[in-house]
């Protein structure tokens, strides 16, 4: 019997015109415009306190403005979110209490003109390759690199140092470059005697991590760890950047302000040069936050707990906004499973394969009593809903602005005629809104936009002109006559207490290990993330047909495969306490043994999330998806 697959990844049709479901034991069929919306008007309508909206991290800044104001005033909740927590709630989230605000704090350009780069749990070189293109230019500038990572990834190859640390233990790491930053009197006393608070309570805390306690733990050599703590502390100019690596974990909060501890130790924020950069995943997951399709914060990143900004967009939008945080994406499928949330509107999400546990998530998407999915394919999502809206893609197809991880607004255009019936994103949502007793006319996405510049003082600058004759400005930009410098938090080294403002506290946050553990069973670590050639849940790559693009495989290093006796491309059963799967190996030489790694990108053909573990942030939502416990079994049956 053949235990080849078919390898040719699915491919997903664009939508092109709505469909609908007559009962949930039907399948969906082909409808009007107007049937569709009008099943969805009353859908929504009839579970107003029970509603969530999903909005879109690839859609422009000004669907994500509409689509939280749809939730806000047509639905009177703050139930409004995306795949930003998934991915990098936890820095926003860490970036704010520290700093007060949730951005990255440096520009792409400066990377290029710094003197050390640190790539921490990012694989930049794959996910990030634009900007891995200002970290080369900045290497051949005479930048030093190093990457902090469990694999020795593509990006970790351009290092100068590979320190391959055991998963889950980044805040040891941390804590061991801290202390041995402060043991070799390198510490920026100036700067945290100017600029931070808790410094006293986070010596103390650091105190016990040894570089040979360090070593133990992270499994990474104490002359390396002490290295990278010499090169980060004496560096003129240092950036550190990290990604999902630090992110994708049950204290992913946690392990963000362990990094930011270190730039307040050396003085590496508020300048030129040097600063920190979580690279965001999403082309526009920084914009969708900004135009406040987050459930805690108003267009502008202003709190829903601030009386006078709730007034103000009460007043811009004629409506009454909820006086507390809506709930995020990781407790809206909570509380579909306590009977809470029985209406969702989800737009240009797939979560039925991008949650962790997604067997769970299925079964509590199928439970809503009203389901709409708004997507450019028809995805597995979309395969769940009563209702389904074809839009057209946000690039080429719509006019509007994304904001990238720079924080830097830039415009797209309208290139490309959309397939069949589908209609832009912001249109519908207006038709629908209609439909359900608000008059809502933009002429134009600029007319969207110029109504979230008269609300966000940190967008006002931003005219569709001058973000046109300037290629894009970073926010915030709250004058039209100028641009702010390319960094944030210049503040911190203002000699006067008062434009100072407050201070940047140190996190004091402990080492708390991965909640899925290891053991006899389950002895290996499983840990998830993202290939060159594919993108995400694989909807949007699905198309794209390349030698490279080679499917999903459980990679394994070259150990590890000896000792299951298993060969390349040879099909192995994966289990976790949570589901199992089947998929071929790869070998890998820059794993070590114990540590296997998937993608998350052909989960119609292997459903890597049917594995992963619902373990989430407390503070942000996000779940572990970087750490799960699985154990590998050889088929008995020869591959051939
Ligand atoms: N080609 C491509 N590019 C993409 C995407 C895509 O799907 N394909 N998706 C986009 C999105 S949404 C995002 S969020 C970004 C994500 O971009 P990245 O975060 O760079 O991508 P990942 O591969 O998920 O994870 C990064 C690294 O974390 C490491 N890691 C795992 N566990 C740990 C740990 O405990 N500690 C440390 N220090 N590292 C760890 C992994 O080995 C991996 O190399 O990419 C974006 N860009
Ligand atoms: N195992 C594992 N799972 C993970 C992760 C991991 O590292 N490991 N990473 C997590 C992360 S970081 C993320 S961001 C999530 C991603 O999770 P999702 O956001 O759920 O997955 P995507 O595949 O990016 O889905 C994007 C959808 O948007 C649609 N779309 C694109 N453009 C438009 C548009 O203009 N309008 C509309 N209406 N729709 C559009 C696409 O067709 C697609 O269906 O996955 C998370 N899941
Ligand atoms: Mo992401």
């Amino acid at each position: 019997m053949s235990r080849k697959r078919d390898r040719v990844p699915k491919t997903y049709a664009r939508l092109t015109h709505p469909l609908v479901r007559d009962s949930r034991d039907e399948p969906l069929r082909r409808a009007t415009w107007e049937e569709a919306l009008t099943r969805t008007a009353a859908g929504l309508q009839a579970a107003r306190g029970a509603f969530g909206m999903f909005s879109c991290a690839r859609a422009t800044n000004e669907m994500n403005y509409v689509a939280q104001k749809f939730a806000r005033v047509v639905m009177g909740t703050n139930n409004v979110d995306s795949c930003n927590r998934t991915c990098h709630a936890p820095s926003v989230a860490g970036l704010s209490a520290a700093f007060g605000s949730g951005g990255g704090t440096s520009s792409y350009e400066e990377v290029e003109h710094t003197d050390l780069i640190v790539m921490w749990g990012s694989n930049a070189r794959f996910a990030h390759p634009i900007f891995f293109q200002h970290v080369l230019k900045g290497i051949r500038n005479g930048a030093r690199m190093y990457a902090v990572d469990p694999r020795r990834t593509k990006t970790a190859e351009w290092a100068e140092s590979w320190l391959g640390l055991n998963v889950g233990t980044d805040i040891p790491m941390a804590h061991a470059i801290g202390r041995e930053i402060i043991h070799a009197g390198l510490a920026n006393r100036a700067f945290i005697e100017r600029a931070t608070s808790g410094f006293a309570e986070y010596a103390a805390l650091v105190e016990p991590w040894t570089l040979s306690l360090a070593e133990k733990v992270t499994g990474v050599p104490a002359a390396a760890i002490k290295e990278l703590a010499h090169a980060y502390a004496r560096a003129e100019r240092a950036q550190l950047c990290w990604t999902l690596g630090i992110t994708e974990h049950h204290n992913g909060t946690d392990n963000v302000r362990a990094l930011i501890n270190l730039s307040l130790l050396t003085g590496h924020v508020g300048r030129y040069g040097s600063g920190l950069q979580p690279l965001r995943g999403q082309n526009n997951v920084q914009g969708g936050g900004d135009m406040g399709a987050i459930p805690n914060r108003l267009p502008g990143f202003q709190d829903i707990l601030d009386p006078q900004s709730r007034l103000k967009f009460e007043t811009a939008w004629d409506t009454v906004i909820e006086p507390r945080y809506g709930l995020n994406l990781t407790e809206m499928f909570e509380a579909m499973e306590e009977g809470e949330l029985k209406a969702v509107y989800c737009i240009g999400e797939n979560p039925a394969q991008s949650e962790a546990d997604s067997e769970q998530a299925m079964r509590r998407m199928r439970a809503l009593d009203f389901f709409v999915v708004q997507d450019i394919f028809l995805t597995k999502t979309a395969e769940l809903a009563d209702v389904v809206l074809p839009a057209t893609a946000a690039w080429a197809e719509t006019d509007g602005t994304t904001t990238n991880s720079e924080r830097r607004v830039q415009r797209v255009r309208k290139a490309l005629r959309p397939p069949g019936e589908a209609r832009e994103d912001i249109d519908i949502l207006c038709d629908l809104a209609e439909r359900m007793g608000h008059d809502w006319k933009y002429a134009d996405a600029q007319a969207v936009w110029d109504e979230l510049r008269s609300v966000s003082p940190d967008h006002w600058g931003m005219t569709y002109d001058r973000l046109e004759s300037l290629q894009g400005i970073q926010w915030p930009c709250p004058s039209e006559d100028r641009v702010e410098p390319t960094y944030l938090h210049g503040r911190l080294w203002d000699a006067d207490p008062a434009r100072r403002g407050t201070l940047a506290p140190f996190g004091l946050v402990a080492h708390d290990p991965p909640v899925d553990l290891t053991d006899d069973s389950y002895p290996i670590r499983l840990t998830t993330g993202r290939r060159l050639d594919s993108y995400n849940t694989g909807v949007q790559s699905g198309s794209f047909a390349s030698p490279l693009r080679r499917g999903e495989y459980v990679e394994l290093c070259p150990e590890d495969a000896e000792r299951y006796g298993v060969v390349v491309g040879e099909e192995v059963r994966v289990s976790s306490r949570r589901g199992t799967v089947t998929a071929p190996v790869w070998v890998d030489p820059g794993l070590r043994p114990g540590l296997a790694f998937m993608t998350m990108h052909f989960p119609d053909e292997v459903d890597t999330n049917q594995l992963t573990i619902e373990a989430n942030c407390p503070i942000a939502g996000t779940a572990e998806f970087k750490a799960s416990a699985v154990r590998i079994d050889k088929l008995t049956m020869s591959a051939t």
